[in-house]
């Protein structure tokens, strides 16, 4: 699929190839280094194109956006993948409350995210994928779990009509037979039944042989768009097995990190992980799982099904610098929840003020004195090291803070470049 366009990324004289990044593994429950060799391989889920981007969801890229950044500033390739939820029940249902076809809601959403990822200037990644497209990689997929009985079928209720050449039975991953089963969220079951049903599960689904059991293939209902699924009948993929197949197809087994918001820990990466186990073994998923830390609104997770929403498209056609919505987004380290205020842009657009003023000081016109590299070397080693330590972006800021400081005028523009490579922000 097309994906947003790029920004040049500067790159630093690079003081320390190799050094480990480290972030915090949800499925180990502590801070570990990730992607230590030349290439970094990260997949991060993507939106469900039914409503603009908020704060949370810009949280979350502008998160990843950096741990990216900070691994190219240590010598590495990274290869990121994303994918966008451009089926799934969410988004038929907003589209048939709007009475607009889903793919040209879908469309449009796709389009604005787009235009605030580069507002953002959130870098790209090397593929960015739809599910629809990942669909035959889904069939293969799910054709293999039937065959090798971690799979079985469940009756589509009498009361549903289904669409020629799809079976009457909807496709369910048996999770007694996955030993992997809770290994990235460590959650108890009882943990697991509480938010399973509002997190898109169907817990009370008649013939399932467990609650937790994840959907793999739906049979294609009468009013609902369906694809050819090979022996599966025509139908449509239940929504981890998206994420599964569309990381193993792009980054391959065993990738570095698998990257979303803390709402997605369980079900959506549980089962992602559980799916790629059941299909390709023990350890297929990623190494480590990296959560941005829920943002609100009033005390409330900033969610499109309860919209109460801050947009980055509102704010931006409110004539907000970009700029300062990023660093309002930095001053919050993402494994702490935190509620957007104005308050907080505020102080971020004053803070990008005297950051610009700093930068823009005229360098010594006589030359009479040498540059002042001392500061701007200890700014950059202070950056550095704070968001190589589990992306500390706010301690990255005060570094930046100080400097602007104590900044005289004597400066290379080290600090401008590494407040761009870094931290994505462009004075
Ligand atoms: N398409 C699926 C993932 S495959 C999905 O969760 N889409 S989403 O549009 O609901 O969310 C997009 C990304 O933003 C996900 O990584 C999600 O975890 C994250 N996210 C959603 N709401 C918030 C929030 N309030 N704070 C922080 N991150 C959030
Ligand atoms: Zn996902």
């Amino acid at each position: 699929m097309k994906k947003w366009s790029s920004t040049e990324v500067p790159s630093l004289p690079v003081a320390h190839p190799g050094t480990a990044v480290q972030v915090h593994d949800t499925a180990r429950g502590e801070t570990v280094p990730v992607g230590e060799g030349d290439e970094a391989r990260l997949y991060v889920c993507g939106i469900t194109p039914y409503d603009a981007t908020h704060m949370g969801h810009a949280a979350t890229y502008v998160t990843f956006d950096l741990l990216q950044r900070v691994w190219r500033d240590t010598g590495r390739e990274v290869v990121y993948v994303q994918n966008v939820t451009d089926i799934d029940e969410p988004l038929l249902e907003r589209a048939a409350r709007d009475g607009v076809h889903w793919e040209d809601l879908a469309q449009q959403e796709i389009e604005l995210f787009f235009r605030d990822m580069e507002a953002l200037r959130v870098l790209p990644p090397a593929h960015y994928v739809g599910a629809v497209e990942g669909i035959p990689d889904d069939v293969s997929a799910v054709e293999q779990l039937v065959a090798a009985g971690a799979a079985y079928p469940v009756d589509v209720p009498d009361t549903e009509a289904t669409v020629e050449g799809a079976a009457r039975v909807d496709l369910y991953l048996d999770l007694a037979s996955q030993p992997t089963f809770g290994d990235v969220s460590g959650w108890t079951r009882e943990e697991m039944m509480e938010v399973f049903g509002e997190r898109g599960g169907d817990p009370d689904r008649a013939g399932k042989r467990q609650p937790l059991d994840p959907l793999l293939w739906r049979a294609g209902r009468e009013g609902e768009p369906h694809w050819e699924g090979g022996s599966l009948g025509r139908g449509r993929p239940g929504w981890h097995i998206e994420c599964s197949t569309i990381a193993l197809r792009y980054l391959g087994r065993d990738f570095d990190v698998q990257g979303g918001g803390t709402d997605l820990i369980f079900p959506h990466h549980e089962m992602s992980a559980v799916q790629a186990d059941a299909i390709h073994g023990r350890g297929s998923f990623a190494r480590a799982y990296v959560h941005q830390a829920m943002v609100g609104l009033d005390g409330e997770k900033m969610s499109k099904s309860k919209g109460n929403l801050v947009l980055v498209s509102r704010l931006r056609r409110e004539g907000v610098d970009p700029m300062a919505i990023r660093l309002a987004l930095l001053d919050r380290h993402y494994r702490t929840p935190w509620d957007w205020t104005d308050d907080l842009l505020a102080r971020a657009e004053e803070r990008l003020r005297v950051w610009r003023a700093a930068a823009a000081h005229p360098t010594s016109p006589a030359i009479s004195e040498p540059p002042d590299l001392g500061l701007e070397l200890e700014t950059v080693v202070r950056m550095r090291e704070r968001l190589a330590g589990d992306l500390d972006a706010p301690g990255a800021l005060v570094a930046v803070d100080r400097w602007a400081q104590e900044a005289d005028g004597r400066g290379t523009g080290l600090v401008q470049v590494a407040v761009d490579a870094l931290l994505g922000v462009s004075l």
